[in-house]
């Protein structure tokens, strides 16, 4: 193991009472909750952007971030250094998988060739790190938004060429992701979108999409890779306007190039806030639509319009996820991904370990409150006698389709009036979801 934190020792459950900053006080591993433990109910994973490639820049300021292994390069030794630093964070928090893009992991070459040997490098070390530390891959994706080529989109560029660069770079990726026994693959189209509708030809480039995921759906089953795709919906930024604006308008794409049975979701708390819901609506929409595959867990700022990825920290948030992720039988292949960078002034190291374990106690606490509010089943219960009318002969043969309007008139024509209206009691509700937090 490497020795990048050597102030931290290995960050354990320790319970809500201890002064410990770097102990859990709510994410317990070994814990049951609705009987599985916390880890299999949570599947934490952190991200190899964020977390070693974050620096702290933004437009108005230069890099914050110290990082005494890194010297900032773009060198295959930095890059290897890398590895165990990370992998000795996953292990001291207990973290059991992590994400990644091809370019994070591996500096670009300046050939797709060269990128590719740098990749294979890096690669191999990280294959070693997973093997001694039974760490494992939650999912793997290419980054297809930072090269000047994919300016104008990748698998939607009105250049050939580049929809052909970026095909050849999901290809590799596809392979190291099953080579490291990635249990999933993400897309998130970044630049798949535009600016402005006046040099863009919508239609072309949205069927230019659809190809491109048949083909990769050919090239996974070619490779034998079992894992399912997911697509990670988001509004905006960089773009103006993103193809994949949110849960429902992705599952639209997916139906209309049939690829609804290739695909599951991968949801962003943040992106589902820019896009102007909430993160349980695009959950909603997407376990409706029996796709909802994973979670990247963060939070924005509501006062922010754009994608501030902090590490999630509100409880009503985590507690809204998981009661999503219990209703829908809890996750299969998906997990917890925090796809979440520090504050440009949490520089320090620690920081690192603070954020992560902020996000993993709120989540903790997200998951027993989830049970608890299930448990309990008022809720639940509200809202199944809000729909009681729908449990009657007619409303079964509605749901069955065997009704029609000349019978339903006639229905009506007894009534007189509706006299069975009854109240949404919302105010009541949410003084009573606000009585588990
Ligand atoms: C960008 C974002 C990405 C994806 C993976 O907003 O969320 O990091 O998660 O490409
Ligand atoms: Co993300």
């Amino acid at each position: 193991m490497a020795d990048a934190f050597p102030k931290i020792k290995q960050v354990k459950f320790e319970g809500p009472d201890t002064r410990n900053d770097y102990a859990y006080k709510h994410y317990n591993p070994d814990e049951l909750v609705e009987g599985k433990t916390m880890r299999e109910h949570l599947r934490f994973a952190s991200c190899y952007w964020h977390t070693m490639r974050g620096r702290g820049a933004e437009i108005f300021g230069m890099p914050t971030a110290v990082r005494p292994w890194d010297d900032f390069s773009e060198s295959m030794e930095n890059a290897l250094r890398r590895v165990p630093v990370f992998f000795e964070l996953l292990e001291k928090l207990q973290i059991d998988y992590y994400c990644f893009h091809d370019r994070d992991v591996a500096p670009e070459g300046k050939t797709l060739k060269e990128s590719h040997k740098n990749l294979d490098r890096v690669v191999k070390e990280l294959a070693k790190a997973q093997k001694n530390s039974g760490k494992k891959v939650l999912w793997g994706t290419a980054c297809l938004f930072q090269h000047p080529r994919f300016m104008h989109g990748a698998a939607t560029s009105p250049d050939l060429n580049a929809f052909a660069y970026a095909a050849g770079q999901v290809k590799k990726a596809l392979e190291v992701t099953h080579e490291l026994g990635g249990e999933g693959y993400v897309f998130w189209g970044g630049r798949e979108g535009y600016f402005t509708l006046l040099n863009t030809d919508m239609k072309r480039e949205l069927d230019h999409l659809g190809a491109f995921m048949h083909m990769a759906v050919d090239y996974k089953k070619e490779i034998g890779f079992k894992g399912p795709f997911y697509i990670e919906p988001k509004p905006k930024e960089p773009t103006k306007h993103q193809y994949d604006t949110d849960a429902a308008t992705t599952l639209n794409f997916l139906r209309q190039y049939g690829l609804m049975k290739d695909f599951k979701l991968n949801l962003e708390t943040n992106h589902a806030q820019i896009a102007g819901h909430t993160m349980q609506h695009d959950l909603e929409t997407a376990i409706a639509a029996n796709a909802l595959g994973s979670v990247d867990a963060n939070m924005g700022d509501w006062q922010l319009g754009w994608d501030t990825d902090q590490f999630p920290t509100d409880l009503y948030i985590t507690s809204h996820v998981m009661l999503c992720v219990l209703k829908m039988g809890g996750f299969t292949t998906g997990g917890l991904n925090f796809d979440a960078k520090v504050r440009r002034e949490s520089f320090e190291p620690e920081d690192l370990f603070l954020a992560h374990i902020a996000g993993m106690d709120t989540f903790a606490r997200g998951l027993k409150i989830a049970a608890r509010i299930r448990h309990d089943g008022r809720i639940a219960d509200f809202v199944k006698q809000r729909y009681s009318s729908w449990d009657s002969e007619l409303g079964k043969k509605i749901e069955k389709g065997k009704s029609n309007f000349a019978e339903l008139e006639a229905y009506a024509l007894k009534l007189g009036e509706v006299k069975t209206i009854r109240s949404g009691r919302q105010e009541y509700l949410e003084s009573l979801f606000n009585d588990f937090i």
